[in-house]
């Protein structure tokens, strides 16, 4: 007799090369794109473990201090622009907003397409600058030394950021115009899923935001071919415009980068706390709200560039405001928390954990923001740690948490819960021991950016470096079990988490079309309290 027939999916659809790489199906997309940054992220870390290694002695040893600029450089400019920028919306926004909306796939499926195409030429590009001579700048590209004294291959790496900005742009109006125009009959914008608020946010910055850097290192790169002299007081132009126009962007950047982390922690927190989110309004208008302050605070990355006290005045007041509405999501997770019945799966440990570290690195932010503290701490180690707390402890946790929380929906598998609670708790201690050291080292006096130190600091940078050999650690656990789940992994019901959201009322994973009738939302998002308390699938 045959085999029972296993019903198709989008994953099982049709197996050649070819289909994967014509596909026009948000899902497969999704799955290209977690293949392409996880790479990315490979690369990045290898720069980073560089880094270390050459700050374990105060002389450094092992680098050319021309090779170290190198290694700082290339790992921002990996690490921000090819992964951390598209991590969760490319992968996690690409699979879920379709289906947590009850559509059947993005409102323009071959521009998604491009939007990968683009996303590879552009990482292209940039890689072809770092393997014939790299790149010395630094990821802010400020002018002067990049315009006309640098002689590495800055007009390459340029291009390469460039080219991958349309990625973004256009995932993003994908996004808008999907959330606008397919949600499913009943889905108000009041009951959508708080994930999809801050897809739609963070969307917003993608579209008004990515344009203007996209400029800026065109300019750039003009100005080091064509000696235009815009940025060159010789010439009568200004080095401190591109500061502008770079920020202008790269501010509102940061929060590409966590709000859509946010987003996945307030899923997480309401589902293993089997309680509907404290105050949705205020967590989905906060969103906004932070899309919106994020685009008026960028002069707090110029407060020693001489613009006068009034204009610092200004950005510093500006910048608090924007830990408001931080606040008013961070106070919201933990009213949610509060007399919920809590479980720790995995996702949940790792969400744990994001609270912890985005709460130290929002509130350093404060420091920063501020306008005395900062003229003593600005480029030293503590804003290298205060940024690392935000975008590696908040966003890639966020990432990681939601990747383990959706992990059964993308491969129809389950992986092993202790293991992953345990790497997640590997990595919230390598990440401290790594970055908590730089915040007294920054205060100290280190610079940021230099590959000789004074003696008095080698402690704090070996306990740095033994950190984030710990963390190292906690990173590649995930990606040996995830392996191991596509292979060995039980199979994943429906809904392993016993979770609201319609994502979970399709097979896992998914067939094609992702639902076999167009659903109709009759309640608000997360109503846990009408549910029974799921007996939830074990992993393994
Ligand atoms: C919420 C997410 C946040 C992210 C992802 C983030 C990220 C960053 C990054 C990447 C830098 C360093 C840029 C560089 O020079 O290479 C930075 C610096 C800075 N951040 Fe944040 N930040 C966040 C929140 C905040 C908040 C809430 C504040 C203030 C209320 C703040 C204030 C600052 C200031 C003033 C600097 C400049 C420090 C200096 O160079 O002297 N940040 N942040
Ligand atoms: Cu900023």
């Amino acid at each position: 007799m045959d085999a029972p027939e296993t019903p198709k999916n989008y994953l099982t659809a049709d197996y050649s090369i070819k289909s994967w790489l014509l596909t026009v199906d948000h899902k497969r997309i999704a799955v290209l794109y977690l293949v392409s940054i996880t790479a990315m992220f490979l690369l990045g870390s290898a720069f980073a473990a560089g880094i270390r290694l050459e700050l374990l002695t105060p002389r450094g040893d092992l680098f050319t201090s021309d090779t170290y600029n190198k290694l700082f450089t290339m790992h921002g400019i990996v690490m921000v622009f090819f992964f951390l920028i598209p991590s969760i919306p490319a992968v996690l926004g690409n699979f879920l907003v379709p289906i947590m909306i009850g559509a059947r796939d993005l409102a323009f499926p071959k521009i998604n397409l491009l939007s990968w195409y683009i996303y590879v030429i552009g990482a292209t590009f940039a890689m072809f600058a770092m393997i014939t001579g790299g790149v010395d700048t630094g990821w802010t590209f400020y002018t002067p030394y990049s315009s006309w004294v640098s002689h590495t291959n800055v007009t390459a790496t340029a291009i390469g950021i460039f080219i991958t900005g349309f990625s973004s742009i256009l995932t993003g109006l994908n996004f808008i115009v999907t959330i606008h125009r397919m949600r499913a009959p009943g889905l108000t914008w009041f009951r959508m899923p708080l994930f999809i608020w801050a897809h739609y946010a963070t969307s917003l910055v993608m579209v008004l935001g990515t344009p203007v850097i996209a400029i800026t290192v065109a300019l750039v790169g003009l100005e080091r071919i064509f000696h235009l002299g815009i940025f060159n007081p010789q010439m009568g132009g200004d080095p401190i415009l591109f500061q502008h126009l770079f920020w202008f962007y790269s501010h509102p950047a940061v929060y590409i980068m966590i709000l859509p982390s946010m987003g996945v922690i307030s899923e997480l927190i309401t589902c293993f706390s089997r309680k509907s989110i404290f105050g949705y309004s205020f967590v989905a208008i906060s969103s906004l709200a932070i899309a919106f302050l994020g685009f008026i605070v960028w002069g707090h990355h110029m407060f020693t560039t001489g613009q006068s006290v009034y204009t610092g005045m200004i950005f510093s007041i500006l910048s608090f405001a924007v830990a408001i509405p931080s606040a008013v999501k961070t106070f919201n997770w933990t009213a949610t928390l509060y007399r919920g019945s809590l479980s720790f799966e995995a996702p949940m440990v790792y969400a744990l954990c994001y609270l912890g570290l985005f709460t130290i690195g929002g509130l350093t932010g404060l420091f920063l923001a501020t306008l005395g503290t900062d003229v003593h701490v600005h480029d030293t180690y503590f804003v290298v740690a205060h940024f690392h707390y935000i975008m590696v402890g908040g966003a890639i946790l966020g990432y990681l948490g939601g990747l383990h929380f959706w992990w059964p929906k993308i491969t129809g598998k389950m992986y092993p819960d202790g293991i992953a609670r345990t790497a997640a708790i590997i990595v919230f201690i390598g990440f401290n021991l790594t970055f908590f050291p730089q915040f007294v080292l920054g205060y100290m006096g280190m610079p940021r950016r230099y590959h000789f130190y004074v003696d008095e600091f080698q402690v704090l940078n070996v306990l740095s470096t033994a950190g984030a050999g710990i963390l190292g650690v906690g990173y590649l656990l995930p990606m040996f079990y995830f392996v191991w789940s596509l292979i060995y992994g039980k199979k994943a019901p429906a809904n392993p988490w016993g979770a609201t959201g319609l994502e979970w009322t399709t097979p896992s994973p998914p067939p094609t079309d992702n639902f076999a009738q167009t659903p109709v939302v009759t309640e608000d998002a997360y109503s846990y309290e009408n549910l029974p308390v799921p007996t939830r699938a074990s992993a393994v």
